[in-house]
């Protein structure tokens, strides 16, 4: 029987493939596991993995002297439509830009190296919810070494800069040194053939903060130019608010995923709660994100949206588009 993998599966095992330490292998087999769709074709792959993760957890338990995974900090549990991380120099307002976008409450104060731990938060975007995490700064002083994990392992990077910053270039320069420690590169300048093999590709973001301490805007050209190129730039105030709708709606349109909006025969859709897919997944796919014994005995679908009449009959590899609504029928 076919395991049908999810490309959310399939991912988790390039990631595995991709590791470069003992915790990041352990992330990406646990992810495995989770999405691993249940069902008499994956009984035999669902034991291996089991076996590898106790063999992986046993190791870890000698070299970390027993700690358990939940104690690497830099470790965030993935929740919402993706995760976005926020990085950057001491003081940007990486915490006061989490509090603006979301209902976390981060201790946000006018001094450097305030946040010490990972803090996530879920920002709201029309009826979905995506995950920003706020992080501790990255400097040239001292960067947390388990930055370099989240920032793998997160599905975007948002770097936060302030123009007002007097030590503005060595700041950055310490925020690229981290992105490449973690091998991330831009969605938009993806890495050349000959780049490292364990290299992941990210949507990266930079904002310009605190937009409201410069009236005339100078600042903000002047360093703008410092930028690299394939960081598209958002100026804001999470002071103010100013930018932050434009920041919201990027942040999920760059994830690349669509939303899809399940509904049972003779019954309305559910329009507050649609399933994030990646772009380009199929009828097939959705069902065993829906539930994994409707995708063994799916007959067919009918589906209300982009590229298909009003109710149109369709099989499991029929391609779904953002806000379509399905009908799954087993
Ligand atoms: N005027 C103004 N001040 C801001 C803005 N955003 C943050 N601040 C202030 O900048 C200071 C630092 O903000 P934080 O959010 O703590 O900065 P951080 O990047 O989290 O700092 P670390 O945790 O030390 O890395 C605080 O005094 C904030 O009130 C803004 O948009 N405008
Ligand atoms: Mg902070």
């Amino acid at each position: 029987m076919p395991a049908n993998l999810t490309p959310q599966y399939k991912q988790a095992e390039e990631r595995f493939r991709a590791a470069a330490t003992h915790d990041e292998k352990l992330d990406a087999l646990r992810e495995m596991l989770a999405l691993l769709p249940k069902h008499k074709g994956t009984e035999k792959l669902h034991a291996d993995l089991k076996k590898r993760l106790a063999k992986l957890e046993e190791e870890g338990a000698h070299t970390h002297r027993g700690a358990t995974r939940h104690d690497d900090p830099g470790h965030v549990r993935r929740e919402g439509a993706g995760q976005w991380a926020l990085v950057g120099p001491p003081n940007a307002g990486k915490s006061a830009l989490l509090a603006a976008l979301t209902h976390a409450h981060p201790e946000v104060a006018p001094y450097p190296f305030t946040t010490r731990v990972a803090q996530p938060g879920m920002m709201a975007f029309e009826d979905l919810l995506v995950q920003l995490v706020d992080t501790p700064p990255a400097s040239p002083q001292h960067t947390e070494p388990w930055l370099t994990n989240l920032v793998r392992n997160a599905d975007g990077v948002l770097v936060v800069l302030d123009p007002n910053d007097d030590a503005f270039d060595d700041d950055l320069a310490a925020v690229r040194a981290l992105l490449e420690r973690a091998k991330v590169w831009p969605k938009s300048a993806p890495p050349p053939g000959d780049a490292h093999p364990w290299a992941v590709v990210h949507p990266v973001r930079a904002v310009l903060n605190k937009a409201d301490l410069d009236g005339d805007g100078i600042l903000i050209e002047l360093v703008r130019e410092a930028l690299d190129p394939s960081w598209p730039v958002h100026v804001v105030s999470a002071a103010t608010g100013a930018g932050l709708d434009g920041l919201r709606k990027a942040l999920w349109l760059d994830l690349d995923r669509i939303r899809i909006y399940a509904k049972e025969p003779g019954h309305k859709a559910e329009h507050d709660r649609p399933f994030v897919l990646d772009r380009g997944a199929t009828v097939g796919e959705l069902a065993h994100v829906v539930h994994h014994e409707l995708a063994e005995h799916l007959k067919f679908a009918r589906i209300w949206g982009h590229a298909a009449f009003d109710g149109q009959q369709v099989d499991r590899h029929h391609p779904l588009h953002d806000g379509d609504v399905v009908e799954l029928h087993g």
